[in-house]
């Protein structure tokens, strides 16, 4: 027995030391040599689609960070807004062997088996924006993105302090045009709006429906509300700029003017992402106010990689600092749950400076 195992001992030995030289990638490439000169790190990385200005934006942001100059093989596939397709190019990238996967989940629920089987084949997963909502919360290394329900909250306490400085306490008729059900940017935008109904007992939701965060739909929803309870709508509440787009182009189409002078016939317009196209509204006079959803994340992806590879722990979940916009000045500050935030007042320099 004791022979066997010198035996056994002695070819570790040669195989480690054999073994030492090269780290091997998964896929069988090596991936180092002794001096350290690491060579690329591969990415699977998994994005949703390009529904809006918001995801075109996130899709620059990680094809700039992840570059062959900055030392990565970065694999991309767009998912085309469906999930199954999510799921297959997952099991291409552990096909493929790829060092670690990063995924923005284009819905929160339905990860639970692919997830696993990455775990199993040892490759790490890092999920960015949206989140998953699985049983084993181990079968994802760390999430980073934005407080939804923040936003919500951020959009709803400006309403609410625009109303108090204008003395209107009369019933406010809100339409609220979701985005893809499901995904954590719209659970969290439309749960904070039913907190807001709940605390706001004259604000009343007279239309809700799903425009999928993209400017066709947001058109057809719009149209449709409009078409049902149009005179009666004091507010829409669009869960992201391109929805918004898609409202104001059939608002005007239909006669009727976005603003702030709800009393006289104007519909108020609130937004998400704070995209230039949206600021730009902003300082229209068409959206009135915007909740910043910070959409670059290449820069925040690869310290995590590089974390990783460094061997080193790595936080299980990061919120993205985000601001608000607003046409107005006079609304400098909001309260949410006792804390202050800033409300910025849009202007021209400030939409030079904007990088997406
Ligand atoms: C939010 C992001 C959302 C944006 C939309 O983090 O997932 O998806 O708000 C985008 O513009 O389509």
């Amino acid at each position: 027995m004791k022979r066997i195992s010198v035996f056994v001992l002695l070819m570790t030995c040669i195989l480690v030391a054999g073994c030492s030289k090269n780290i091997y990638k998964r896929n069988g490439d090596v991936r180092s040599e002794d001096n350290g000169n690491r060579s690329s790190v591969t990415i699977g990385l998994s994005q949703i689609g390009s529904e809006s200005d918001w995801r075109i934006a996130s899709t620059d942001s990680v094809k700039a960070a992840f570059s062959v100059e900055n030392g990565y093989d970065l694999i991309f596939d767009d998912a085309q807004q469906k999930q199954e397709n999510q799921l297959k190019a997952i099991r291409e990238f552990i096909d493929q062997g790829v060092d670690y996967i990063i995924l923005d989940p284009i819905v929160e629920s339905g990860w639970d088996s692919v997830l696993l089987e990455a775990k199993e084949a040892g490759i790490p997963v890092i999920v960015y924006d949206r989140r998953v909502e699985v049983d084993d919360d181990s079968l994802y290394t760390c999430w980073i993105g934005s407080d939804f329900h923040l936003e919500g909250k951020r959009a709803c306490a400006w309403l609410s302090e625009y109303l108090k400085s204008k003395s209107i306490d009369r019933e406010i008729k809100i339409a609220d045009i979701q985005g893809t059900l499901g995904a954590s940017a719209q659970i969290g935008r439309s749960e904070a709006l039913d907190e807001a109904f709940r605390q706001n007992r004259n604000w009343k939701l007279v239309a809700r429906d799903t425009g999928d965060f993209t400017t066709a739909k947001g058109k057809e929803v719009m149209n449709s509300m409009l078409k049902q309870c149009g005179d009666e709508i004091d507010v829409v509440y669009a869960e992201n700029d391109n929805m918004a787009y898609g409202a104001l182009e059939i608002m005007e189409q239909r006669g009727y003017k976005p603003g702030y002078d709800i009393d006289n016939g104007e519909i108020l317009v609130i937004s998400f992402d704070s995209s230039r196209n949206g600021l730009q509204m902003v300082l229209d006079g068409d959206i009135a106010v915007n909740v910043e959803c910070n959409p670059l994340y290449g820069p925040r992806l690869v310290e995590i990689i590089d974390a990783l590879e460094a061997g080193k722990e790595v936080e299980k979940e990061t919120f993205i600092d985000e601001e608000q916009f607003s046409g107005i000045g006079y609304i400098g500050t909001i309260q949410v749950d006792g804390k202050p935030y800033t409300v910025t007042q849009v202007t021209p320099e400030l939409l030079a400076e904007r990088q997406y």
